[in-house]
């Protein structure tokens, strides 16, 4: 990895940057993944690179989400991989441990890659042989996911098939709608409001993935000692639609208020 050094003020972007060339080197990143980030990184500008009050709205919903479902499943794909390997075991451990990998750009050598990229890291290898975490849909993905034709329709009965909530980090819309009709709760991450993933989905969080990942383990492990009812009431209080508006008029806002130096 080229060497960024901590005091450049766009460090922590120029990391991550870093982060998914070196896994396209690695054959776990998709070659489109590095326009995806763009559009991510473009958006992410727009917002001000930093976790907004209203996207955190979106993570507490989800925390609640999440630590109500039954057989909640991380869905991953190469960008994910690339960014927030170890903070995707941080979140699964509080949950379930189900972690399922599912490409749009589906190939067996970036299956491999990615099995490999998780084993030899030796903490995750340990969780994975202690059943603290379940590395899913790379052996297993033999179930189909009703009317969606890309490859992304294939997934493990154990994990995304017979889930009840999924997060999906990074998605296209096609599944997020596809999941949504099988009657799946979806909560994506997306920082494009725009997108169809964001407005098909149960929950959007729109933030950057790094930074909301962390903030939703944080709140499962505090939202694990609440009441039911408490977390009931909060998913009753989200509005998908009306966070997107939110953070729409907050981006309109944001740069008609801009003032250039
Ligand atoms: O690994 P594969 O084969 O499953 O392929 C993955 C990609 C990302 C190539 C595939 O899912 C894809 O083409 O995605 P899209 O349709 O480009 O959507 C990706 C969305 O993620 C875009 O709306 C970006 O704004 C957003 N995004 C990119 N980077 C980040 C992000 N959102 C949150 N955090 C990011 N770091």
């Amino acid at each position: 990895m080229t060497f960024v050094p901590k005091t450049h003020p766009r460090y922590k972007s120029l990391l991550n940057r870093e982060k998914v060339v070196e896994a396209l080197d690695k054959g776990i990143l998709a070659k489109a993944g590095l326009t995806a980030h763009g559009r991510g990184e473009a958006f992410d500008y727009l917002i001000g690179e930093e976790t907004t009050d209203i996207a955190l709205k979106s993570i507490k919903a989800s925390a609640a989400m999440l630590v109500l479902a039954e057989n909640p499943v991380i869905s991953i794909n190469g960008n994910t991989i690339a960014l927030a390997k170890e903070e995707i075991v941080q979140l699964a451990e509080e949950l379930n441990g189900k972690i399922e990998v599912n490409l749009f750009y589906r190939t067996k050598e970036r299956e491999e890659n990615i099995k490999k990229a998780f084993e030899e890291d030796s903490n995750i290898k340990e969780k994975i042989e202690d059943n603290k975490i379940k590395l899913l849909g790379i052996d297993d993905a033999d179930k189909q996911i009703p009317n969606l034709d890309s490859l992304r329709g294939k997934v493990s009965e154990e994990g995304i098939y017979s889930s009840d909530v999924v997060l999906v980090p990074l998605e296209d819309g096609d599944r997020t709608e596809a999941l949504v009709n099988m009657g799946k709760k979806v909560i994506s991450i997306d920082l494009n409001p725009l997108s169809r993933t964001a407005r098909k989905s149960t929950i959007t969080i729109v933030d950057e993935l790094t930074r909301c990942i962390p903030l939703l383990t944080k709140y499962i492990k505090e939202y694990k000692k609440i009441d039911k009812q408490e977390l009931r009431k909060i998913i009753d209080e989200y509005d998908n639609k009306e966070n997107l508006k939110e953070m729409l008029s907050y981006i309109s806002n944001r740069l008609k208020n801009m003032e250039l130096e």
